[in-house]
């Protein structure tokens, strides 16, 4: 069927009467969204039904992504998009006189992950199916997306996010795939049944998991993949065995939150039992459809690959080994050759404090026959090392260690890939903190840097340069994104600069309107929209930022006419709410805010903005409108990142430490197009090693640094009484664990050449235009092809199909 504007007026006129009994007129914005997504779901379902079929049919192997977060944001566009039916879709709405953009608006954000992680599993949700890989996810349905950020009196807080109040057209149900998980047996004994020794449970629970299916559409290529998220329910059968209502609201209490917290690891029971609930409800299904297509378990490998992201769904390896032992009757040896040949694992993030570890009473209440198998995993694995002559590293890898279960080292024991997300991060991982792991595996480790879904991020978000990039280069650039590399050619071409500049200017004006209705405050599109979002956190150092906006406004209020170029501060970042610094940073950048925002004496030189509740739909609205992207963590500390790749994709350009992506940012836009500052990762390790650094000094020596901390503690910035002084001795007296006073003059001076270098237009433009042209390079499509390739071994069975 050819999908043209006159039809797509007739089924939409036709569905919105049929669902709703009104007219176009009388519709509201909720009915039009909700008629437009049954459109596009039926446009998907066929392919969807047939890829299912397919994969089984061919017998394809397919990979599985596990992870306790997917973050997609909202999908009606990027669905519009995929389709090939956006600009079809605009101009029919257009002609029925409705403004598409609003309709888009009414639709919630799928939330469910806290930041990068998440976003990373969506993004290659995305990917896989644009790349015609048969590649799933499997999560968690979470009732409750991640918190509502709300600011009052410049304080954080946190309000529950109802996303499927009005349901979730994008889900199907299918009750008959749903699953039984057994918890909380207080014992296991074996029976003999027809030959075998079988498992009997006895005492606990039977959970019973629900999948909802979501379609994951690939860009214009007819494949139809599949995100399975899972929902927790009392089976009816069951019901007698919960006996009040405190036991039942547990369960249904299981899928309810998303813990927030994205840098620490809480150890909650109920996070554990999350993990174990999405774990067993995934491999139980996969096992099912491999054993229905008539698959023998021995070539499981041949047909699966099961992927780890992060160590949350690490239960996989245990529950794997548990179904072939006990369900399937497998012998040991074999069994683990099958799980360790199916698993592999991504770690993103050498932060000893999130590193999971669970005590082991935790899993043994949970599952006894799961911590049994960890406990065999762990003797096997000790006693191979002592056979090996190298027993020296069995404390620092082994799984059992002070009464706690390390989750990493059962990642990296029971799979034949882990994997680090940027150079630097894989560097890291194998030349420190896993090193011990490092040397007794080698082969397993490598790296995949991380990507992003430009298509989103560009095509989807940038309109404005979309179209400056087709009049320019051609469309090619829309089905690969290497193809922005053609802008290098007009790179001093003055007309296309200008056309680059005034794409980012009306994304600054649509931003600057947003902010006049969130803020109540006034910005101007002709300063530098100088941009910092991304969860809060210490080591990402929004106080570095913070410190030097303290700094310029107090240089403007000695000096009115100091000649700078006026900008604007903008900050988007939820804490996690149990990090008390995190918030304690929020309400100092809030205060520092209203302070500068109503001082009249600086001519509107600064101006600090607080974004509140930080979203994927709001990275669309800000990240397009972005001059300078702040990526300026401590080296060594953050792992990739990503909003630097969608930032410099967008024409932002990046000041930077060299940290994660960071540097391969750099090595694609060369040195003189990109800020970099500040310690370096051996300047890093060296202080961490010898202990040889001292905030004091730098507080004591050097009186820019005095200056700024003492606004801190001395009453010039109203209403941080309490929050000021905290700052003040996380930076003094609690020795800046993350050399915040260290960078801050290297910060100050790669600024001022920012500040110097905005004042040339052509120039910079040149430089931002380097950065578009070199976006291409972080495409999420290539980083799952390298997955794909070579830890996953899946094929496409979609070629791109090259409009
Ligand atoms: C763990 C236990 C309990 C509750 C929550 C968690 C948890 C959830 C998310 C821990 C970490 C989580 O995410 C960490 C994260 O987002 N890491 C980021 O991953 C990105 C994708 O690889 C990288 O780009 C970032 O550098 C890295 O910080």
């Amino acid at each position: 069927m050819q999908f043209t504007k006159e039809y797509f007026i007739q089924e939409f006129k036709k569905r919105l009467n049929e669902g709703y009994a009104v007219d176009i007129k009388q519709a509201s914005n909720f009915e039009l969204y909700q008629t437009l997504a049954s459109i596009v779901r039926s446009g998907y379902n066929n392919a969807w039904h047939q890829n299912i079929k397919n994969n089984a049919r061919e017998g394809n192997k397919q990979a599985y992504y596990f992870s306790i977060e997917f973050l997609p944001g909202r999908l009606l566009q990027s669905n519009l998009l995929n389709m090939g039916w956006y600009d079809t879709v605009i101009s029919g709405l257009k002609d029925l006189d409705i403004d598409f953009y609003e309709v888009t608006e009414i639709e919630k954000d799928m939330a469910l992950g806290n930041g990068g992680l998440g976003r990373l599993a969506a993004a290659f949700m995305d990917a896989l199916a644009s790349s015609g890989l048969p590649g799933n996810g499997n999560g968690i349905r979470y009732k409750y997306g991640l918190f509502k950020q709300k600011i009052v009196d410049g304080y954080q807080v946190e309000l529950p996010n109802e996303w499927l109040n009005q349901g979730n057209s994008w889900e199907v149900r299918r009750d008959s795939k749903a699953v039984d998980i057994h918890i909380n047996a207080t014992e296991v004994s074996l029976l003999e049944k027809d030959g075998h020794l079988v498992p009997v449970y006895h005492g606990g629970k039977v959970i019973r998991a629900v999948p909802y299916d979501v379609g994951v559409v690939g860009f214009q290529n007819g494949c139809v993949n599949n995100l399975r998220l899972w929902d927790a329910e009392i089976p009816e059968s069951e019901e007698v065995n919960y006996r009040t209502l405190d036991e039942r609201r547990k369960i249904e209490d299981l899928t309810s939150i998303l813990y927030p917290d994205d840098s620490t690891s809480e150890g909650r029971r109920l996070r554990l039992l999350q993990e174990y609930f999405f774990v067993s409800a995934g491999i139980q299904s996969i096992l099912k459809h491999h054993k229905k297509a008539g698959h023998n378990l021995n070539k499981l490998a041949d047909y699966v690959a099961i992927h780890i992201n992060d160590t949350h769904p690490v239960l996989c390896i245990p529950e794997l080994m548990r179904l072939l032992l006990d369900e399937e009757h497998y012998g040991w040896d074999e069994a683990w050759e099958i799980t360790t040949q199916v698993m592999s694992y991504t770690n993103h993030t050498l932060m000893a404090e999130a590193m999971e570890k669970w005590p082991i009473h935790y899993i043994q209440e949970l599952q006894p026959r799961i911590y049994q198998i960890i406990c065999e995993i762990e003797r096997r694995y000790v006693e191979s090392l002592e056979k090996r002559g190298q027993a020296e590293l069995i404390p620092s890898t082994r799984i059992i260690a002070d009464n706690q279960i390390r989750m990493v080292s059962l990642a990296i024991i029971g799979s034949h890939s882990v994997n680090g997300v940027a150079k630097l991060h894989t560097e890291l991982m194998k030349s420190q903190v896993l090193n011990d792991f490092y040397r007794l595996f080698p082969e397993r480790f490598n790296n995949k840097t991380n990507g992003i879904t430009e298509r989103r991020w560009l095509q989807i978000a940038n309109r404005e340069l979309s179209k400056v990039l087709d009049k320019t280069i051609g469309k090619t650039w829309r089905y690969a994104a290497d193809d922005l590399e053609m802008l290098l050619k007009y790179q001093d071409d003055e007309k296309v600069l200008k056309e680059i500049n005034h794409a980012k200017y009306q994304n600054k004006v649509r931003l600057a309107e947003h902010v006049k209705k969130s803020n109540g405050l006034k910005i101007s599109p002709d300063a530098i929209f100088d941009v910092q979002i991304k969860r809060l956190h210490e080591y990402k150092r929004q106080l570095l930022n913070l410190l030097r906006i303290i700094k310029l406004y107090q240089d403007l209020k000695e000096n009115p006419n100091l000649d700078i170029q006026p900008r604007v501060f903008i900050f988007g970042a939820k804490a996690a709410p149990g990090y008390h610094e995190a918030k304690v940073i929020i309400k100092c950048i809030n205060e520092v805010g209203n302070l500068i925002n109503n001082d009249q004496t600086i001519q509107d030189k600064l101006k600090v903005v607080f974004i509140e509740d930080y979203s994927v739909s709001l990275a669309e609205l800000i990240i397009p409108a972005a001059d300078v992207s702040e990526q300026i963590s401590t080296a060594t500390k953050e792992a990739s990142g990503t909003s630097n790749m969608k930032l410099m994709l967008n024409g932002a350009l990046t000041v930077a430490t060299l940290d994660g992506a960071n540097i391969e940012i750099k090595d694609q836009v060369g040195d003189d197009n990109i800020f970099i500052f500040g310690l370096t990762k051996d300047e890093v390790t060296a202080h961490n090693q010898t202990q040889d650094y001292c905030a004091w000094d730098y507080y004591n020596n050097i009186p820019v640094i005095k200056r700024v901390l003492d606004a801190l503690i001395d009453g010039s910035i109203p209403n941080i009484q309490v929050e000021g002084r905290h700052v003040f001795d996380l930076l003094t007296r609690f020795n800046d664990q993350f050399f915040v006073l260290a960078d801050f003059e290297g910060y100050l001076a790669i600024q001022e050449q920012v500040d110097q270098a905005y004042r040339k237009p052509l120039a910079w433009a040149k430089m931002s235009l380097i950065n578009i042209a070199k976006g291409g390079h972080f495409s999420a499509d290539k980083t799952v092809q390298r997955y794909a390739k070579e830890i996953w071994h899946i094929k496409p069975v979609v070629e791109k199909d090259e409009a």
